[in-house]
């Protein structure tokens, strides 16, 4: 039985009378991390109700904030009911994107460990509503959360009311598998976070919610999103090639032990192969500190080389939750699922020592990355917790294949067209080229290793070209550019599709 508590079972309402008590205009901070976790039901009966009012003459839209991307049956149906103002902060759906890119929706990306925080500090206004999604409720109210956790604790904190979603799809065994910390505060009261190993459990395995902020429960029995992975490809295989040899160097340089530090892997194909890849490798009695558990990830811990995996939310394929949903049971003490603010936390990032691995859309030749905008103004996803990471990691390295669109566009760049993560936080680049390791070099050497390491043959002598005037004439010679060139490559690409001279 999944609502344990009577009074909340005497709550349960179909969704379109949740929906309904949700008033136009209002900041609705929703569950939902990498499509996991999302609620299913009150999305969709809240994006007809708008839709209608619309048709009706009366427009109507509601801000929407969650953890991060979720899935079509919420940003996509609210997206395309055109019923969202703003939206923060990662998402990744297509008609969202679209929306953000034409102007329609207004989005703000902030790092995903800042979300709270400026939640609390009242930048986004009053949270009107939660709708979140839990796997149960116990005989004494508490909920027990789902297959993510990301900003739930806050949203409930915040809200005015609070509407469940109770998902029987999502295991039973998820139960225990949560740790909610409650010690976090703003400054001045702010005390140190007492995590020194991704396996600690510091809070507790529920949410808490006042039963009288509870105004509906809804059930689904809907499957998350789930992420179809490809199988890793001869690209990404080269750079998870690269990843390892590295780590192999690291180890044998007497830098990282050789069950190196906790993990952090973003989203993607090119981070499920070198998660693949570490299967096959050498090292044991690894630990992670990450956002997301993907398969690769599922994968580790079965073959009995990861340990512990501390993140927020998973993100698996169809055929990982699968096996996930029947062996929950045993996941249970090698998985903890803790509020995006902890997953994410620098103070933790920093003191674990992660070893952070993320995608980007570019790099530069001096070291900076873009990991947001394609050519310098349209939003693909947001930064999500990849400066969260960076920033703050013993090692960060970021990924990506040298060419994008065919071959149409250098990932590696003069300049990048808009920054993340500055040439500060980037210690590692790496594509299927080779794999370049910036740290304690001047930003002319940077140069040198990315074009030579990195960057595909085919655009080579053109970035040689340009560092090598750039030297020449530049107005100053410690990161030398050609300003009037720097963004020409973007541009070349807008007039003729191709950055190809
Ligand atoms: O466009 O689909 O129209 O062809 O950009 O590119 O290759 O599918 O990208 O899935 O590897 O993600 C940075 C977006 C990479 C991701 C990013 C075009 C390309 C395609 C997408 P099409 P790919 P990937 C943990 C950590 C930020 C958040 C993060 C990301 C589209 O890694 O969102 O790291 N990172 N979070 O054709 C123009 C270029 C391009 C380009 C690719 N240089 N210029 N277009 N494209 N390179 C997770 C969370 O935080 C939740």
């Amino acid at each position: 039985m999944r609502i344990r508590n009577r009074a909340l079972a005497d709550k349960v309402v179909e969704a379109e009378e949740a929906a309904a008590m949700i008033e136009p205009g209002a900041n609705i901070g929703m569950s939902g991390f990498t499509g996991a976790g999302y609620p299913k039901e009150v999305p969709g009966a809240l994006a007809k109700r708008l839709a209608a009012e619309a048709a009706a003459g009366q427009p109507a839209k509601v801000s929407l904030w969650t953890g991060a991307s979720t899935a079509p049956e919420l940003d996509g149906v609210l997206a395309a009911a055109d019923g969202i103002d703003l939206r923060m902060p990662y998402q990744s759906d297509p008609v969202s994107r679209e929306k953000i890119n034409s102007g329609a929706m207004d989005y703000t990306d902030i790092h995903l460990s800042h979300v709270a925080q400026r939640v609390w500090q009242g930048f986004f206004g009053e949270l009107d509503v939660a709708v979140v999604e839990v796997s149960g409720i116990t005989e004494d109210g508490r909920l027990v959360p789902s297959s993510s956790v990301g900003n739930n604790k806050t949203w409930i904190e915040c809200a005015d009311k609070v509407i469940l979603e109770v998902n029987s799809w999502q295991s039973e065994h998820l139960e225990g598998m949560h740790d909610i910390y409650y010690g976090t505060a703003l400054p001045p009261r702010r005390r140190p976070i007492p995590l020194t190993h991704p396996a600690d459990r510091i809070g507790t395995p529920y949410l808490e919610c006042p039963p009288e902020k509870v105004v509906a429960v809804v059930r689904t029995d809907s499957p998350d999103r789930n992420t179809v992975f490809t199988p890793p490809d001869d690209v990404s295989r080269a750079i998870a090639g690269h990843v390892l040899d590295f780590l192999d160097l690291e180890v044998a340089a007497g830098r990282l032990p050789r069950s190196l530090l906790p993990l952090q892997s973003g989203v993607g194909n090119v981070a499920n192969a070198v998660l693949a890849g570490l299967r096959e490798g050498p090292f044991e009695g690894l630990t992670a500190y990450t956002e997301v558990i993907q398969d690769g990830m599922l994968e580790l811990i079965d073959s009995g080389k990861l340990l512990t995996a501390s993140a927020t939310a998973f993100s698996l394929s169809p055929a990982a939750v699968d096996r996930f949903n029947r062996d929950a049971a045993a996941y249970r003490d090698r998985i903890v699922l803790r509020p995006q603010e902890i997953s994410n936390h620098p103070e933790l990032v920093r003191r674990l020592g992660c070893l952070a691995m993320n995608g980007v859309v570019e790099a530069d030749i001096h070291g900076n990355i873009n990991s947001t905008h394609l050519m310098g103004s349209r939003m693909q996803n947001g930064i999500g917790g990849s400066g969260d990471f960076a920033r703050n990691a013993y090692v960060s390295v970021f990924v990506t294949p040298s060419v994008a669109k065919g071959g149409a566009i250098s990932a590696i760049v003069p300049m990048v067209s808009h920054v993340d993560h500055t040439e500060h936080d980037v210690d590692v680049i790496v594509t299927e080229q080779g794999l370049a390791d910036l740290r304690g070099l001047s930003p002319r050497r940077r140069a040198e290793l990315v074009i030579d390491k990195c960057a595909h043959p085919d655009f080579r002598p053109a970035l040689r070209d340009y560092h090598e005037r750039a030297l020449r004439s530049s107005f100053g010679g410690h990161t030398p550019h050609l300003l009037a060139e720097a963004l020409s490559w973007h541009q070349r690409y807008l007039d003729e599709g191709t950055m190809r001279r």
